[in-house]
């Protein structure tokens, strides 16, 4: 803790694919909110990185739909940083169903650019652990030993 007594954070943040248009209203947010967003990423998911991403969620009964909604267009990836990052952000983004969001809180995120139980616009890491892992998902840590993302060719 600094000296304020806050906690400098960083969480994993996803614009779902029902929210992708929404980016500039969704970066207003987190700006207003006094975050900072250090990395950001637009990708598709695969079936199986959806289910990987989400592994806590496969005895779920929501569990397919999940998976069909978040492979079903681009999603945008983001470190947010910043005081107590994981439930500022998590605040936010209101109640997990859009259709109570917008009945108890209606400025949030999720009441403003998400649909229903499902399709709710963005994601938000739910403790530090979280975070860790799904940053890690998103922005692996590379080794050390030179570029990474170089691309590799042969001469011709
Ligand atoms: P998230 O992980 O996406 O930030 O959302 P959350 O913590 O508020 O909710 P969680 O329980 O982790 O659920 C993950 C995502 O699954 C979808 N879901 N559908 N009954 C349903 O149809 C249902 N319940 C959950 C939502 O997309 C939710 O964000
Ligand atoms: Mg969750």
């Amino acid at each position: 803790a600094n000296r304020l007594g806050s906690k400098k954070e960083r969480t994993l943040a996803m614009i779902k694919p029902d929210a992708i248009t929404k980016v500039g209203d969704i970066i207003q947010l987190i700006y207003e909110a006094n975050l900072i967003v250090t990395k950001a990423k637009m990708t598709k998911l695969t079936w199986k990185q959806a289910a990987d991403f989400y592994t806590e969620h496969q005895s779920k009964s929501f569990f397919n739909n999940l998976l069909q909604f978040v492979t079903s267009g681009p999603v945008i990836a983001m470190e947010l940083m910043g005081d107590e990052a994981v439930s500022v952000w998590r605040k936010l983004l209101g109640p997990t169903d859009s259709g109570v969001a917008r009945k108890e809180a209606a400025t949030s995120l999720r009441a403003q650019f998400g649909t229903d139980g499902t399709r709710n616009g963005a994601h938000g890491s739910d403790s530090l652990a979280s975070a860790a892992r799904e940053l890690e998902f998103f922005f692996p840590s590379t080794t050390g030993h030179g570029p990474s993302n170089t691309a590799t060719y042969k001469d011709s």
